[in-house]
């Protein structure tokens, strides 16, 4: 293979073939609707995809439930091809946009009003802010929340500010916040510089073999800290507009001084540490740290995205144009004028006059889920809709080197990102969902989408870590240092493999033909190794074991483990032992901090039901399936499961989920997709009623 000096594909490279299967052809049931169908999907409640006599009482209705989540998804995707639910995560993103204009000078009243009010909306009953839907009070998130509605105004005697202040203070006070919080409030001089961790952009500098250089971070980690370096070097303070003193808990010593760990634990090591770098602050020979800023200030312009955004999220490029300023980089800059009008992009407004801010967009994901769906839905492989939703995806594939180079300077690029455009961080799960979207459709181009197929399975396999199993953005990402570091005390900073994105990689290598390869089984093996005790595994980028579990028994399947496997069996125990009592499945974001207490419990959510579904089904539970019972209809686990999701269908065919099911790292930061709750239960009654295509042709339903 080889590739061009600036790293992208040489127009010549022609990827060696990889060995993909025909798919089996569609069955008996897909024919009918191809044939009655003409490739479009309207609702009719005719009785196309109804089976003869045998059928549960209740198939009609399941069938006419799938047929309005279907018709209701189809009219979601956007001309172009893609479907985009909103991002919900937590009002920090917002009081952090009106923190940013502020600090550039360029926060206006309109916006400040429209976010206040959606910060105000989001507050609850106890004055507090949380970081997801029903969760327990935050400090830091309360914290930002508070200063923003100062910032739009809010008077301190106000009622909503009083009982927000007096949790702050009952909490520890701002002293009790988190490093990114407290970075914030640095900067406008209400907390010292003195008294936040160093962070020395002398960090550059260390190659990609020491512990602690950049590339040992996680990519998002890597990218929230190269600009931070920045910005801790330069100690900026614009002048506070107000003071912040009902915010401590001891007025009289406002910055207490954090008692230092035993010197022989890590963390009493890197405070230490960290005692010695305040000093080499000091004194930090100035023309070593002016090339390690210019040098940091070289490699942020370098991963400015073509929408002029930083790797897609919100965090790197809130702090990325904060340290490009200090680095002289003038408002009408276009590197700065891009990156703010990426924040309008990133910017929802409420039909009721509200703003808030999306951390993260995910057109790339959910376009792939939605046409998965489809087609386990029944739609014709060539429904117009997959092939629209396939021209997009195809155009989305990545053909240059990003930061995963570092460590596979060797492995040509060819894979998919999360977001509209993040080319310097494709990441694993979106690639390995991406193929499977693409082998679903029926595209008049085969050649072109085999060869997209191809390249994306090749940098998967390529990417796959030492213990055979795969992370999300990097190959070893696996250093426990970073975690440890006084800077890092919010959120993981690190990528190892985990047991979601591994699963999603050996379904995707099992379903084009790759199932005996090796390096499936490697990973096939690791899934084994790391299932939980109780039977599931964990979740690392859904909430939570839910997630895990109905990411990998596919995928097991789809590998060719035999539903018999005492892995799967105890599995489906785990999932039929945390049902709820109203049929559905649902798991607390608690979880994360108290598995014991929480894993696979909490109020039924729609994605979650629809999880727990999709691996029973994989698994032999549904109709048809091994484990099913005589006379039609799947087990009173999957029979139950079903009925809760047409039992709470809204009318327009989608349904209420305000629960957050998704992770961007465990318990510290969590996700709302709005789109789960219509893809995934898409999936799993379209699977229910047609079959399961992990299966694979001779034992699939029918
Ligand atoms: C669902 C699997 C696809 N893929 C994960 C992508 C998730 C997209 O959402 C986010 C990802 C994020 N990363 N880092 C942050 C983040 C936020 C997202 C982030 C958040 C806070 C801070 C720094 C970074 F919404 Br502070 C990767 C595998």
């Amino acid at each position: 293979m080889t590739a061009t000096a600036d790293g992208r594909l040489d127009p010549e490279y022609d990827s060696e073939p990889v060995a993909v299967e025909e798919r089996p052809p569609v069955d008996a049931l897909t024919q009918v609707v191809l044939a009655a169908g003409g490739g479009s999907w309207e609702v009719t409640g005719s009785d196309l995809n109804r089976p003869p006599d045998d059928s549960p009482p209740d198939r009609a209705a399941i069938d006419d439930t799938l047929r309005r989540a279907t018709a209701h998804l189809l009219s979601l995707q956007d001309s172009e091809g893609w479907w985009k639910g909103n991002l919900e995560t937590n009002v920090t993103m917002d009081a952090e946009d009106l923190l940013l204009r502020q600090f550039l000078g360029i926060r206006t009243e309109a916006q400040t009003s429209a976010t206040a009010e959606w910060i105000r909306s989001q507050q609850r009953e106890d004055g507090t802010w949380s970081t997801f839907h029903g969760g327990p009070p935050e400090i830091s998130t309360t914290v930002e929340a508070y200063v923003a509605l100062r910032l739009a105004g809010d008077r301190p005697e106000a009622p909503h500010m009083l009982s927000a202040a007096r949790f702050v203070r009952e909490s520890g006070g701002i002293a009790a916040t988190r490093v990114f919080t407290r970075i914030w409030l640095a900067l406008f001089g209400w907390w010292p510089w003195e008294r936040l961790p160093e962070m020395p952009p002398e960090i550059m500098f260390l190659p990609k073999w020491l512990p602690l250089n950049i590339y040992a971070f996680g990519c998002w980690a890597r990218q929230t800290i190269v600009p931070l370096t920045v910005v801790s070097a330069h100690r900026p303070v614009r002048p506070a507009p107000f003071t912040l003193t009902e915010l401590h808990t001891d007025p009289g010593n406002p910055f207490p001084l954090r008692p230092l760990a035993p010197p022989a634990s890590w963390d009493g090591l890197f405070e230490r540490l960290d005692l010695v770098l305040h000093a080499y602050h000091k004194r930090a020979v100035r023309p070593l740290r002016r090339l390690a800023l210019s040098h940091a200030g070289r490699w942020i312009v370098e991963r400015q995205e073509a929408d002029g955004c930083w790797g897609g999220i919100q965090p790197p490029a809130v702090y990325s144009l904060i340290a490009l300023h200090l680095l002289g980089y003038e408002l009408e800059h276009p590197v700065m004028q891009a990156g703010l009008a990426a924040f309008e992009r990133f910017t929802v407004h409420t039909e009721d006059g509200k703003r808030w801010m999306e951390a993260c967009q995910s057109p790339v994901w959910d376009t792939c889920l939605a046409t998965i769906a489809l087609a386990d839905a029944g739609l014709p492989p060539d429904h117009p809709a997959l092939v629209k939703a396939t021209d997009w995806m195809l155009g989305e594939e990545i053909t240059r080197r990003g930061d995963w180079s570092v460590q596979r300077p060797g492995l040509a690029p060819g894979g998919w990102a999360f977001e509209f455009e993040n080319d310097t961080y494709p990441d694993i799960d979106d690639t390995a969902e991406v193929v499977l979207a693409l082998r679903r459709v029926a595209h008049p181009d085969p050649q072109r989408v085999a060869g997209a197929v191809n390249r994306g399975v090749e940098w998967n396999l390529g990417m796959q870590s030492k213990n055979g199993a795969w992370g999300a953005f990097d190959v070893d990402n696996t250093s426990t240092l970073p975690n440890k570091l006084p800077f890092c005390d919010f959120g993981e900073v690190v990528d190892p493999p985990s047991a979601d994105v591994t699963a999603h990689v050996v379904e995707m290598l099992a379903e084009v033909g790759k199932a005996d390869d090796p390096r499936t089984r490697r990973g096939v093996e690791w899934l084994l190794r790391n299932q939980e005790a109780e039977g599931s595994w964990f979740g690392r980028w859904g909430t939570n074991y839910i997630y895990g579990t109905g990411s990998v028994l596919p995928a097991l399947v789809a590998a060719q483990v035999p539903l018999g496997d005492p892995a799967i069996r105890r599995a489906v125990r785990w999932l039929e032992e945390r049902q709820n009592p109203d049929g559905g499945w649902g798991e607390d974001m608690r979880s994360y901090e108290d598995p014991e207490q929480w894993s696979g419990r909490g109020e039924s959510t729609a994605s979650q039901t629809a999880w727990a579904l999709m691996a029973l089904l994989a698994a032999g539970e549904g109709p048809g399936g091994r484990y099913a019972p005589e006379g039609g209809g799947g087990t009173a686990a999957v029979e139950r499961g079903v009925r809760w999701l047409a039992a709470t269908q809204l009318p327009e065919g989608s349904w209420d989920e305000p629960q957050f099911t998704g992770t961007g790292f465990p318990w510290d930061f969590s996700i709302n997709y709005h789109l789960y709750r219509l893809v995934f239960p898409v999936t799993a009654l379209g699977r229910y009623l047609h079959g399961n295509p992990v299966l694979g042709a001779d034992r699939r339903l029918r």
